[in-house]
């Protein structure tokens, strides 16, 4: 990684030298600025995205497995909280740094009260006036009904036997967090920066899952250790593994940006059923190929190092049936890190741990091997990031640099030359140039046309795919939610004795409570990766088709290039060949980052539920209650439970036809806003920018030469001080071209190592 950062500072570096030769040129009074502002741009451009651009790791696994600890041990430190809580989905994203800082990101007053009506539904003591859809955290009385009803909740579901639902317990927490996150919510997104000896305040917040319901994002700034580079993101992602369905869309929101994935499992547990699930899920998304696992060994778990081993091999036969021959390293995170902080801040180690890191060193092949796997396990990590940040950062940046370069330097040198002449030989090379000019604008005047042409009906095509993907009748994903809602097994019967304890509408609740759940993991298992890939399909199409027409605009703009070298060498100005290289299409995932796009989230697909008209299913059920308590008072006891049940039933039939036609709604707007939001803008970037790298190769020849004309014959011009300001100019791009043919040979031999 260390590569990385020398090539990108120099790379850096000449970027900006380059930029001081264009502020040059621009201060030349009477030239043309059309071209020198086109390669202003492009530098600044260079500029913001080797800033930005960033490679994202993410640091998965199920709850304790030593993600934390991993995560820790790799930037050697305990900065993230470990063994943090279970309810909610934190993504601590870490990113090397100067300083030590911690940001932590607060959800608004708005999208904590939206998440709280959205858990709300249904789910009331009162059905009528009650908080309903405009319940507000900040109100005295709202909270102490909420916290009334759940109270209630809470009991009946100790009387009824069954879990916590996921709702209940994210309401409980924000109510028992609310006094201590006041001060720090507001209606704007609000940010609360701990720094250097304050940083490790937010590990209270991340590890209390009262405080942490309040947040959105977490990000720490850190030294990095040795070799880290810059642009690098690593997530913690806790909440791999949780129950909630939207923590699970969450992760993938994260995942679908990552290029690397760490997967940890632990030598304590090995691969558990919720690993399996996972995995599972991370092959259907398309992201199984760049997985590393870890298998976080705790020495004190095996008798002897060939135990180890054969748990190692069990482990990867395991994880070997759904990702084929996985990467697995073997070691000990939370020895590793004791280690370090034993090296660093022996204070920090408590009592106990130092005992611990004590009896571990004692077993000596166990920690041989275990560093042995840690060194290899850094560098695969190390070599697959920096190949991605060389790939994804350097090399397209390169080649821009370059093209500025040389087509500045080739214009510098037409002008140079120009100069001097004399006024009849200059206005004859004029008209020469100019009806060249003129045919090469035809030659990208057609390109411009056809390159929209294909724009256009990639949108169109693409547009159609959209709909057929998302189409009621026959498309998969609404056929799929349909299926799944129609034969969802809903065995009201299950729910006799919670009908018997709590009621009716308590009941009722915890069936839509349940289904809603099943419905949610159903779209974040099934829906989204069938839409995660179909999405990268499109891309791949997107950038087929522009490589297609990239080849034989490509031609066509050699040859106008050849045509302009040959005119002006004809006119006595020796512009040298360099070789030409193919024009691609641009890369879909450079596009995206450069025009900020990127799909409506993952999670947004689980908000259907606003849609549902839960009045509708209240009233049918409080009118049934009506009926069935008349009913009951006349029949027999043993007839009772029998009648409530139908009800039931006809509450869940009218739930599943309410369910239908929420997601129906909810997924036409998601396909809406996948089209036109996303795709639709990615295939016009990616046009434009396909059609400036097109444009770039020629615009040292046709950037308008009036102004030069007007120049050269203004006879009370200083020439020679104009001819000698070229001439450094000149002399400037020579040494930036230099420069960059030296960093395309690190590359090479970089990317070859
Ligand atoms: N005994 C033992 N404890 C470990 C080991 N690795 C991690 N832990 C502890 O297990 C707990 C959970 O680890 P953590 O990294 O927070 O797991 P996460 O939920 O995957 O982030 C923490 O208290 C760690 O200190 C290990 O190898 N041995
Ligand atoms: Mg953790």
């Amino acid at each position: 990684m260390e590569a990385y950062n020398h090539i990108k500072n120099k790379l850096l570096a000449i970027n900006r030298d380059v930029g001081h030769i264009i502020q040059g040129a621009l201060s030349i009074d009477g030239l043309s600025p059309h071209p020198i502002n086109a390669w202003k741009e492009t530098t600044a451009r260079i500029e913001r995205q080797l800033a930005e651009e960033t490679i994202r790791v993410a640091v998965v696994g199920s709850i304790k497995s030593g993600k934390s600890t991993l995560t820790n041990a790799l930037f050697g430190g305990d900065y993230v909280k470990r063994g943090a809580g279970v309810v909610t989905s934190i993504i601590t994203k870490l990113r090397p740094g100067h300083d030590l800082t911690a940001k932590l990101a607060f959800k608004t007053w708005d999208e904590i009260n939206a998440e709280i009506n959205q858990a709300l539904i249904l789910f009331s003591s009162t059905p009528a006036g009650g908080p309903g859809d405009n319940f507000n955290i900040n109100r005295e009385e709202d909270r102490r009904q909420l916290q009334q009803d759940v109270s209630n909740m809470n009991t009946e579901q100790l009387i009824s036997d069954d879990t916590r639902d996921p709702n209940s317990v994210l309401l409980t927490e924000y109510l028992k967090g609310y006094d201590r996150v006041k001060a720090l919510v507001s209606f704007e997104p609000a940010i609360h920066i701990f720094e250097s000896n304050d940083f490790h305040k937010q590990k209270d917040f991340v590890g209390d899952e009262s405080l942490a319901v309040y947040l959105k994002d977490v990000q720490l700034t850190l030294q990095a250790p040795e070799g880290f580079g810059e642009n690098l993101e690593i997530a913690d992602c806790q909440g791999s593994d949780s129950p909630n369905p939207l923590h699970l869309a969450m992760i993938q929101d994260y995942l679908i940006q990552t290029h690397l994935i760490i997967y940890v499992l632990s030598s304590r547990t090995g691969v558990r059923q919720a690993d399996i699930k996972f995995l599972t899920l991370i092959k259907k998304m398309g992201l199984a190929k760049n997985i590393l696992f870890v298998l976080n060994s705790d020495f004190s778990e095996h008798e002897t190092l060939a135990d180890l081993k054969a748990l190692v091999r069990r482990v990867e036969a395991e994880v070997d049936m759904i990702v084929p021959s996985p990467h697995v390293f073997v070691f000990s995170a939370l020895y590793n890190l004791f280690r370090t902080l034993d090296s660093k801040e022996p204070s920090t180690l408590s009592r106990k741990d130092r005992l611990r890191l004590e009896q571990w060193r004692q077993e000596t092949d166990m920690v041989a091997f275990s560093d042995q796997q840690t060194e290899r396990f850094l560098q695969a990590a190390i070599q697959k990031i920096s190949l991605d940040r060389f790939s994804l950062l350097l090399e397209t940046n390169l080649e821009r640099i370059a093209n500025v370069s040389s087509g500045m330097r080739d214009w510098v040198q037409i002008n140079q030359e120009l100069l001097s002449r004399d006024a009849g030989m200059v206005r004859e090379a004029f008209v020469e140039m100019d009806a060249r000019r003129e045919a090469s604008e035809q030659v990208t005047a057609v390109i411009k046309d056809t390159l929209e042409g294909t724009t256009g009906k990639l949108k169109r095509d693409l547009g159609t795919d959209v709909d057929r993907f998302f189409d009621l009748q026959y498309g998969d994903i609404v056929q799929d939610m349909i299926h799944f809602i129609d034969s969802y097994n809903l065995s009201v019967t299950d729910y006799e004795k919670h009908l018997g304890a709590s009621g009716f509408l308590p009941t009722l609740y915890r069936i839509f409570q349940a289904f809603q759940q099943a419905a949610n993991r159903f779209i974040a298992e099934s829906i989204n990766p069938k839409l995660v890939n179909f999405v990268r399909d499109q891309e791949n199409r997107t950038e087929r088709v522009f490589d297609q027409v990239a080849g034989p605009y490509s031609l066509m703009i050699k040859d106008a290039v050849d045509q302009h070298r040959r005119t002006v060498n004809d006119l006595g100005i020796n512009i040298p060949e360099h070789p030409f290289r193919a024009i691609r299409s641009p890369e879909v995932a450079s596009v995206r980052n450069d025009a900020r796009l990127s799909i409506p989230h993952l999670t947004s697909t689980l908000r259907y539920s606003s849609r549902i008209k839960t009045e509708a299913i209240l009233r049918l059920g409080f009118y049934n209650t009506l009926k069935t308590v008349k009913k009951w008072l006349k029949k027999p006891v043993s007839e009772k439970p029998d009648s409530a049940i139908r009800s039931l039933e006809n509450s869940v039939r009218r739930m599943k036809e309410e369910m239908r036609e929420s997601i129906t709604a909810h997924f036409m707007d998601y396909k809406e806003n996948l089209k036109y939001q996303y795709f639709f803008k990615l295939i016009e970037a990616m046009s434009a920018r396909l059609y400036e790298a097109l444009i770039d190769r020629v615009r040292a020849f046709t950037g308008s030469l009036l102004d030069m004309k007007g120049l050269i014959e203004d006879d009370r011009l200083a020439k020679d001080q104009l001819v000698q300001r070229f001439a450094s100019m000149q002399t400037s791009l020579k040494v930036a071209l230099d420069q960059i043919g030296e960093v395309e040979r690190l590359v090479e031999s970089h990317s070859a190592s």
